[in-house]
C-alpha cells in the first residue's frame, strides 16, 4: 500500500519579529512539493493552514515571551492534528511559519509514539527561556520546550511533558548561540554538532553519529528543519541568516542518510520568509531536501 503523506500548513509568524515568513507554506507549495512527492510513489494528503492570528490584531503582553498565549493556542491545535495524522498512519509534513511552530508539532509527534528521537537542524539552538532570551522571541525557544525547559504554559502544551528526552536529542549545525543559552545547552545533555564539528568530520560521519544517538531506543525519529541552518548563499530567504552554514550539497547527504535509516515518523520544515528570498530559492531547497528525506534517488 502507497504511504500516505500528510501536508499541514502553520502560516504563523508571532514567534519572531518580522512579517513574512507567514508566506512561508505558500512559498513551499507553490515550489511544485505535492507533484514532486508524489511522483515518488507517496498519496499526499493536503490537510491546508492552521488559522493562526496575526500581530496586527494583538498586543505583546509579556515582552520576555511576545506572544505567549497566541502561540499556546495554536500549538494545542497544531498538535491535536499532527496526533491525529500519526494515528491514522500516515507521516505529517509540518509547513512553518517560524520556528515557534515546533512547540506543537513535536507535542502532537510525541503524544502519539511517546518514545521520539530528535533531531534539529539549525544555525541556532533555539534553547532559551523567558530568563535567557535576548529577544523574547519564541522561536528561539521550541527545543528547550521539547526538552521540558521554559515557561509552564509552553511545556504543557497536549497536557504532558517533556516531549523528547535528552539522550536522544541531536541539534546539528549551529553557529549562532546567545552566551547564557549556552550554559542551557551545556546543562541539558543534548548532542551539538556544530558547524565546526561538520567541518572538522564531515557531514557523514556526523549523520551517522547524529542517526544513531537520536534513534537509540525509540520508536521513530522526528526532524526539525530550519532553513537558516543552510549556509545563506543557497537559502538566503530566512530571517536570521548566518553565514558559514550547512551547503546544499551536505544537507543533501544527510536528509539522504536519514532515509536510509528508515526511522523518521515526521518533519517540520520552517522559516522560510518569501519576502526576503530569491526567487523562491529557499523554498526550493526546502523542497529539494523535503524528497531526499523521502528516498529520492538520481538514478
Ligand atoms: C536568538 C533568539 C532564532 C531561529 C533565530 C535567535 C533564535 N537565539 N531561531 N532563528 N530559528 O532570539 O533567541
Ligand atoms: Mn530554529
Ligand atoms: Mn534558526
Ligand atoms: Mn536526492
Amino acid at each position: 500500500m502507497k504511504k500516505t503523506i500528510s501536508v499541514l500548513g502553520v502560516p504563523l509568524d508571532l514567534g519572531q519579529g518580522r512579517r513574512g515568513v507567514d508566506m512561508g507554506p505558500s512559498a513551499i507549495r507553490y515550489a511544485s512539493m505535492q507533484e514532486r512527492i508524489t511522483r515518488l510513489g507517496y498519496e499526499v494528503k493536503d490537510l491546508g493552514n492552521v488559522n493562526v492570528p496575526t500581530p496586527e490584531s494583538h498586543r505583546v503582553a509579556n515582552q520576555k515571551l511576545k506572544y505567549l498565549p497566541e502561540i499556546v493556542a495554536v500549538s494545542e491545535e497544531v498538535a491535536e492534528r499532527v496526533a491525529g495524522e500519526i494515528n491514522r498512519g500516515h507521516m505529517p509534513i509540518i509547513l512553518g511559519g517560524d520556528h515557534s511552530i515546533s512547540i506543537g508539532s513535536v507535542a502532537g509527534i510525541a503524544k502519539a509514539i511517546r518514545n521520539l528521537g530528535l533531531i534539529w537542524f539549525d544555525a541556532h539552538g533555539d534553547m532559551n527561556t523567558e530568563d535567557t532570551t535576548p529577544s523574547g522571541n519564541i522561536h528561539g525557544m521550541p527545543l528547550a520546550v521539547s526538552l521540558g525547559i521554559g515557561h509552564a504554559d509552553l511545556l504543557q502544551v497536549a497536557g504532558f511533558m517533556p516531549k523528547v528526552h535528552a539522550q536522544n536529542v541531536v541539534l546539528v549545525g549551529a553557529r549562532s548561540i546567545d552566551p547564557d543559552e549556552r550554559n542551557l545547552i551545556r546543562q541539558s545533555g543534548i548532542t551539538v554538532f556544530d558547524m565546526h564539528e561538520i567541518d572538522k568530520r564531515g557531514m557523514s560521519a556526523v549523520m551517522e553519529d547524529a542517526i544513531r544517538i537520536a534513534s537509540k531506543g525509540v520508536e521513530g525519529v522526528h526532524l526539525s528543519l530550519d532553513l537558516d541552518a543552510f549556509d545563506p548563499r543557497e537559502a538566503p530567504g530566512v530571517g536570521t541568516p548566518v553565514l558559514g552554514g550547512v551547503t546544499y550539497r551536505e544537507g543533501h547527504l544527510a536528509m539522504e542518510m536519514l532515509a536510509a535509516a528508515n526511522v523518521l515518523t515526521s518533519v517540520d520544515v520552517v522559516e522560510v520568509n518569501p519576502i526576503l528570498d530569491v526567487e523562491n530559492r529557499t523554498a526550493r531547497v526546502a523542497v529539494d531536501m523535503i524528497c531526499s528525506l523521502l528516498g529520492e534517488t538520481v538514478i
